[in-house]
């Protein structure tokens, strides 16, 4: 569970880094068990998530590949035990003040060494609007994310500010002039950490310039009466409660 002093850092800043929520080991499993999925996965499809807008944005994005996959529940066991872990849906439910928390979707990425695709900075809301703003993400690394992995970086406060204009060709994204990557600060973590944070709050993520993957599980949740403004984002699984039950 977070301490008051935590919860008090996550109502200023809109994220908060949350530090071993499960072991190195545990970790290293999953890592083990992603990079399997992505090989069984591109064996028969392409794989790749690079927005289009990265690679307009970043001149050094023109090669650059991330290996995805949504809702990992449905390929692998180990991901469905991770979502409804304790140690995770009780973190949840306190940043959104319910004891009933609810799946919104979930996402594999693998940023592969030298080659890994930043994310220009946006918000999430854009994606998926909501009526309210218990729409929370809920980054799993799985090993260690220093700033040369291309570990995710984001505007303190930025969230208070509520929706901003995005670039909505192809992928919602901030205008790269008027909010470059540097104006959000990096979050390096440890295979093990979570990274919680609003889906207003600006976000988004280097290169991953190093030799080695880069392997995270982002986990988008919210309160079950928190509702979908339209039906965009709707994909299989969601709705599926990680805690609590299902009061609507
Ligand atoms: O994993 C990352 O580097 C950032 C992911 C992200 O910004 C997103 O999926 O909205």
């Amino acid at each position: 569970m977070l301490s008051e002093a935590q919860q008090k850092f996550y109502q200023d800043n809109g994220y908060i880094l949350v530090e071993g929520l499960i072991s190195a080991r545990e970790a290293a499993v999953l890592k083990t068990e992603c990079h399997r999925l992505a090989d069984r996965l591109s064996r028969h499809q392409n794989i790749d998530a690079t927005w289009g807008s990265a690679r307009d944005t970043f001149s050094e994005a023109k090669n650059t590949r991330l290996l995805h996959c949504h809702n990992v529940q449905f390929e692998s066991a180990a991901f469905s035990r991770l979502i409804v872990d304790e140690r995770f849906t009780d973190v949840a439910s306190q940043l959104i003040g319910s004891p009933d928390v609810q799946l919104h979707h979930n996402k594999m990425f693998i940023k592969p060494p030298e080659k890994g695709s930043p994310f220009p900075l946006h918000q999430d809301y854009p994606y998926f609007p909501h009526q309210g703003m218990s729409m929370t993400a809920a980054i799993f690394h799985f090993d260690d994310a220093p700033l040369e992995k291309g570990c995710v970086r984001v505007v303190p406060g930025s969230y208070k500010n509520g929706p901003l204009p995005h670039d909505s060709t192809g992928s919602h994204h901030l205008s790269p002039a008027d909010y470059p990557l540097e104006m959000a600060i990096p979050c390096p973590a440890r295979a093990g950490d979570v990274l919680f944070f609003n889906y207003m709050t600006i976000h988004g993520s280097g290169l991953n310039t190093s030799q080695e993957a880069r392997t995270t599980l982002l986990v988008q949740f919210r309160r079950p009466d928190d509702l979908p403004l339209t039906t965009i984002h709707d994909s299989r699984g969601q709705g599926m409660m990680l805690r609590g039950v299902n009061r609507t």
